[in-house]
């Protein structure tokens, strides 16, 4: 077991950590490089890793979550898919005294008790600088400026707080009006099909808003499959700055990303061994994050680890 206080948890005869991580799924690359960073910082921890993907569906990871307090892990970290209606398994776990750790997106549970630390990015923050970038770009637009938007998973919290952020921040110019808006689950082939709606409905879309990289991608295809050219008929702006994202940005497709680290592997592991050993935690840790432009993208592309 773990030797800690704090868990009652354990495999006896170990003295190996071991961590039950229920990830949301493999939709984006973002979620990719995520899945990546947790799985090598386990091994760089010491940590024996249980990894279970729930293919975006909240009953998988329910399942997970319950198959890990069975299995009496040390600790518990995982990926919320959406925010609601996590009470009932997380007192499960809390009941069986095997602490829980939020990695990445956060529920809405009033009751704090029910897990240790929120680990992951400030969502509402990512759409107002993706908004502020938009308001700063349409400063000299004279007509209405036709906004689409491609939202991420329905009731996630990073598809929540983007909108909310976002919206708060386009404020600033009324010219700005978003024209129309739906879930691209966070997929490119999401993205791609949304894009191909909006384009078929509203012949003078000026921007896409997409609320990650890989949507964004997707859009990408309908808009030249519509014979346009992304990055100049139609401004592309996105969030995440993974590989394929930050290429797109360079060669002038996308004109504008927010990053949002998947690296969030070193922390959790630190946090989780933090937790184990009955030491106090903040209850929310933000990482952080910057923006780039075009310009900024072509410098950094080589040097970006995903
Ligand atoms: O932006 C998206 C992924 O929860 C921050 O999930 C994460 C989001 C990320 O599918 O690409």
């Amino acid at each position: 077991a773990c030797g800690g206080t704090g868990s009652a948890a354990g495999n006896a005869g170990s003295d190996k950590i071991t961590m039950g991580f229920a990830q949301v799924g493999a939709e984006s690359g973002w979620r990719t490089a995520n899945t990546k960073s947790v799985q090598e910082s386990a091994k760089k921890a010491g940590i024996d890793l249980k990894f279970s993907d729930a293919q975006q569906k909240q009953e998988n990871q329910i399942k997970a979550i319950r198959s890990y307090i069975q299995q009496k892990v040390d600790v518990i970290a995982f990926s919320p898919v959406v925010e609601s209606g996590w009470d009932t398994v997380l007192k499960e776990a809390k009941t069986a005294k095997i602490p829980v750790i939020l990695t990445d997106r956060a529920v809405d549970s009033t009751d704090k008790t029910l897990y240790k630390t929120f680990l992951g990015s400030d969502f509402v923050e990512e759409g107002k600088k993706a908004g502020t970038w938009l308001v700063d770009e349409s400063k000299s637009a004279t007509d209405t400026v036709n906004i689409v938007e491609i939202q991420g998973t329905t009731g996630s919290a990073p598809a929540n707080d983007r909108k909310e952020g976002f919206e708060e921040a386009i404020k600033a110019n009324p010219k700005l009006k978003i024209i129309a808006s739906q879930s691209g689950d966070f997929t490119r082939s999401g993205g791609k099909q949304v894009m191909e709606a909006f384009l078929k409905n509203n012949p003078d879309i000026d921007v896409v808003f997409a609320h990650n990289d890989d949507e964004g991608l997707g859009a990408i295809e309908a808009i030249e499959a519509a014979g346009k050219v992304p990055g100049k008929d139609i401004k592309i702006v996105t969030i995440d700055a993974v590989k394929d994202g930050m290429t797109a940005l360079s060669n002038g497709k996308i004109n504008y990303i927010v990053e949002c680290s998947p690296m969030l592997g070193d922390q959790l592991m630190d946090l989780a061994k933090k937790v184990i050993a009955g030491e106090s935690v903040p209850e929310r840790v933000v990482t952080e994050e910057t923006t780039f432009t075009q310009e900024q993208a072509k410098q950094v592309l080589a040097s970006r680890p995903y």
